[in-house]
């Protein structure tokens, strides 16, 4: 598969969740030349920074190549796939029959560029009983999520390169990028003296610098200010009563709540002069277009899941929807959340949000004696012993699992915990995809062909769920056998045994995305069976989005698999008509239900809420785990990809600095209530008094070619606490972490004396 090496082939970046399109030379399995795709439809040639180092991905010192298995004395033996699919699936199967499938719990399913496994993984969990799951978006998004559900059911995101005015809530695109082409559209409106930006952050951001409105709120105080900025516009009466009046619902309890914030004392609290307050707001309210985006800032900050009703307000009461440039709901390919997924989880009772239970709890819905506890757990495409609040809780816990397998392509910190740990094949060895698909009106699928094979001793997840699905026994081989026959003979007649088969046995369509890589599987092109479950998707996509499919050029499901089989570079997959917003809207009435009782009154609440978490013992909040030039989540693990911050400095004010000894390069202790590190320092203007930063994606080990063990910065993790969670989302907060910063010399001097 691997061509002459002057053959530019497509995939692309797996850093974030932009995925844009690169195009690649392959030599000896390296990926020696990245540059931007100009073919890719969303980001249209456009990489960051980051795309160019995407080798230290594919060639990891610290590959897996073999299954391994865990020795009682907690060292591992290489074990061949036979051994280690036929040990997992009876393991798995044995935990289900002596406490019930329900007590196995799946964490993760895809990083930010390979959804296809999480794709596959429903049908063993299913087969097994198992309902229960979590990732990464339950530390971020279920709060938001809980909000969008309310409103609309649904989505949104907004059209920043076409908007007048876009507003950032706790998101610095310049570094975390998050929508197509995002530097490129940020110099455009900042040079733009017809367009507008609203930053609301406590750090001078590289966003904020190019802002025209910066709100630069105190940490951990945005609901204050998202309720003075929605206050101004009831007040001064600028809303779009006509777009109220047509569209949404409830407005009159949200409205007398939001004329009753006091501006000024919120504006206080805040930290931001209610000049500056009153000006963004009207200068949204004036703006033709509005777009949004709230990210981590909020998502992982005190009040979270009220700051994401409250800056909806800005563009829900200003009429920012359904027109050029504003905020959009838009198509799915394949949904991130589980429709009406609610609930509780067994032990703490926890909300579960769009199918997910908090991160934050799992270490607690096992560490216990409750008869419901979790015993059992796949972690596919994930480190949650590094990524979620409290490693040190996570890491208890996970001993405590009767099995725990780990499904990833490096020895994780999770691996490290687990029984059995699967080699999985590099996201550029294997077919794959992301379910990011978040644009509107035109909206992209990009199926990633491999650029090489498979590294031996991996395989790709597809072929590990099947193995498993195989090793279980659920499905009856001959019952495939005629969809197989029918596969070879094109989609249209794979589509009516399909349709045959699962009309004589629903059960088929329970465990479809192995159904589908059996018999449709290899009837595709070389190296393409992992897509097979993308032919059920297409056709969800036919039916959900039948008008906005057929403007994209796709006549039917088959000719959307098709393309997307097809378009190596990607593909768009719907096209919307801007009006089609509304018909987005899940609610019957097609309106946006604006009242949700308990975020009114936790608004009322806010006039007597508590000031912060900061104590004398704890005096400066941390923000761990912030988006950086060289950060990439725990993706890269090998530090020398970094050309800068390879340490990943702890940001301070120069006031704090002062006050606390420090001085730039040299060391600090953080201490807070769950852990102690120690950082080098970076005085920054960038930073408020009273509010420091390090980075996320550190702390990560490596060994290196002398031997060597390097772990440079620190672990974000080893310093957050799980208890620090949202009302609503259990989401934690991990950028508001009260801690205490002492000089390293000085910490030395003090004992000393
Ligand atoms: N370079 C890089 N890009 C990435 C990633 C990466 O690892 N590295 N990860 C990707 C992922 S998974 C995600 S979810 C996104 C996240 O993207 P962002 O949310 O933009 O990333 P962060 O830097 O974590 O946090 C955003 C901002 O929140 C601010 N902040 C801290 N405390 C507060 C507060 O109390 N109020 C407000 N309003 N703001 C506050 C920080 O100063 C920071 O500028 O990035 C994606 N992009
Ligand atoms: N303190 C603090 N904690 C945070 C955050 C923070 O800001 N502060 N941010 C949170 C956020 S927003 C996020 S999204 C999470 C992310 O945290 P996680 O959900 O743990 O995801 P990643 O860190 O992206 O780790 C991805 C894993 O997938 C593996 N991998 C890469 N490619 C493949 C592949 O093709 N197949 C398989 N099977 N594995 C592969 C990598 O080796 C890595 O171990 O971290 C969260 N944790
Ligand atoms: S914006 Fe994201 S996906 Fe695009 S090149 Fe940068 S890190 Fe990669
Ligand atoms: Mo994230």
């Amino acid at each position: 598969m691997t061509g002459p090496a002057t053959e530019w082939q497509p995939t692309a970046c797996i850093l974030c969740e932009c995925n844009c399109g690169i195009v690649v030379q392959v030599e000896d399995r390296r990926l020696a030349r990245i540059r931007g795709d100009k073919e890719h439809p969303a980001s249209r040639g456009y990489t960051c920074n980051k795309a160019l180092r995407l080798d230290h991905y594919q060639n990891n010192r610290n590959r897996l190549t073999s299954p391994m298995r865990r020795l009682p004395d907690g060292s591992y033996e290489p074990i061949d796939w036979d051994t280690a699919v036929r040990e997992i699936a009876d393991g798995f199967a044995q935990i289900a029959a002596d406490h019930g499938g329900d007590k196995i719990l799946y964490y993760g399913g895809g990083g930010q560029g390979n959804h296809l496994g999480g794709a596959y993984s429903g049908a063993f969990l299913k087969a097994l009983g198992s309902h229960h799951r979590s990732n990464a978006l339950a530390q971020e998004k279920t709060g938001e999520h809980w909000v969008d559900a309310h409103f609309y059911g649904n989505h949104t995101r907004g059209e920043f390169e076409h908007a007048e005015v876009s507003v950032f809530v706790g998101k610095n695109p310049w570094m975390s990028q998050s929508f197509p082409r995002a530097r490129v559209v940020l110099n455009e409106i900042a040079k733009d003296p017809g367009r507008s930006m609203v930053v609301i952050d406590p750090v001078l951001t590289d966003t904020a610098k190019m802002a025209d409105f910066h709100l630069r709120v105190r940490p951990g105080a945005d609901a204050w200010c998202l309720a003075a900025l929605a206050g101004v516009l009831v007040r001064e009466k600028l809303c779009d009563e006509r777009f109220l009046a047509e569209h949404v619902t409830g407005v009159d309890a949200v409205r007398q709540v939001l004329a009753e914030v006091p501006i000024g004392e919120y504006a206080v609290r805040c930290g931001v002069e209610e000049e500056l307050i009153r000006k963004a707001a009207r200068r949204i309210a004036a703006a033709g277009s509005v777009a949004v985006f709230e990210d981590l800032g909020i998502q992982q900050s005190p009040n979270s899941t009220l700051c994401s009703y409250l800056n909806k307000m800005l563009w829900i009461l200003t009429g920012n929807f359904a027109k050029r440039g504003s905020q959009h709901l838009h198509s799915s390919f394949a949904p991130l959340f589980r429709p009406g997924g609610v609930g509780r989880t067994p032990v703490t009772g926890a909300p579960i949000i769009g199918g997910l239970m908090p991160s934050n709890v799992v270490p607690e819905e096992i560490l216990t004696d409750h008869p419901d506890r979790f015993r059992a757990m796949i972690v596919e495409s994930s480190n949650p012993a590094h990524s979620v609040a409290d490693s040190d809780a996570v890491r208890r816990a996970f001993a405590e699992l009767e099995l725990l397998v780990v499904i990833d392509v490096a020895m994780t910190e999770t691996a490290r915990m687990a029984h059995y740990v699967l080699p999985a094949a590099t996201q550029f060895e294997k077919v794959e995809a992301t379910f990011f698909n978040l644009e509107f009106p035109h909206n992209t699928f990009h199926l990633r062909h491999p650029l090489m094979e498979p590294l031996p001793g991996t395989l790709p997840e597809p072929e590990i769920w099947a193995r498993l699905m195989r090793a279980l026994g659920a499905v009856d081989d001959s019952e495939l056998i005629p969809l197989r026959r029918a596969a070879d003979q094109g989609l249209a007649a794979f589509t009516d045994a399909f349709l045959a088969a699962v009309g004589a046995n629903p059960g088929l369509g329970k465990v479809l995305p192995f159904v589908l890589y059996e018999t449709l599987g290899p009837a595709l092109p070389e190296g393409l069976s992992g897509a097979a479950a993308l032919w059920g998707l297409a056709q969800k996509t036919a039916m959900t989005y039948p008008d906005a499919m057929r403007r994209a050029g796709h006549a039917d499901g088959n000719a959307l698999f098709t393309a997307i089989l097809e378009g190596k570079s990607g593909v768009t997959f719907t096209v919307h008509e801007y009006e089609e917003d509304f018909a987005l809207i899940t609610h019957p009435d097609r309106r946006i239900a604006l009242e949700i009782p308990e975020m009114l009154a936790d608004v009322r609440a806010l006039a007597d809420a508590p000031a912060g978490l900061t104590s004398p013992e704890f005096p400066i909040v941390l923000s761990a785990g912030e988006r950086r030039a060289f950060t990439a989540n725990d993706i890269i693990r090998d530090p020398s990809w970094r050309q800068r911050d390879s340490d990943g400095a702890l940001r301070v004010s120069p006031q704090d600095a002062e006050a606390l000894g420090l001085v730039d390069g040299g060391r600090a202790r953080i201490t807070t209530a769950a852990g102690v590190a120690e950082a080098t320092v970076e005085i920054s203007e960038a930073m408020l008094p009273g509010h420091a930063s390090l980075p996320n994606g550190f702390g990560l080990d490596f060994a290196g070619a002398d031997g060597t063990t390097q772990t440079p910065g620190v672990a974000p993790n080893a310093l957050t606490s799980s208890a620090w969670r949202d009302a609503y989302a259990g989401t934690p907060w991990h950028k508001h972490v009260p801690a205490r910063i002492d000089s390293v010399a000085g910490a030395l001097a003090g004992a000393a004396s």
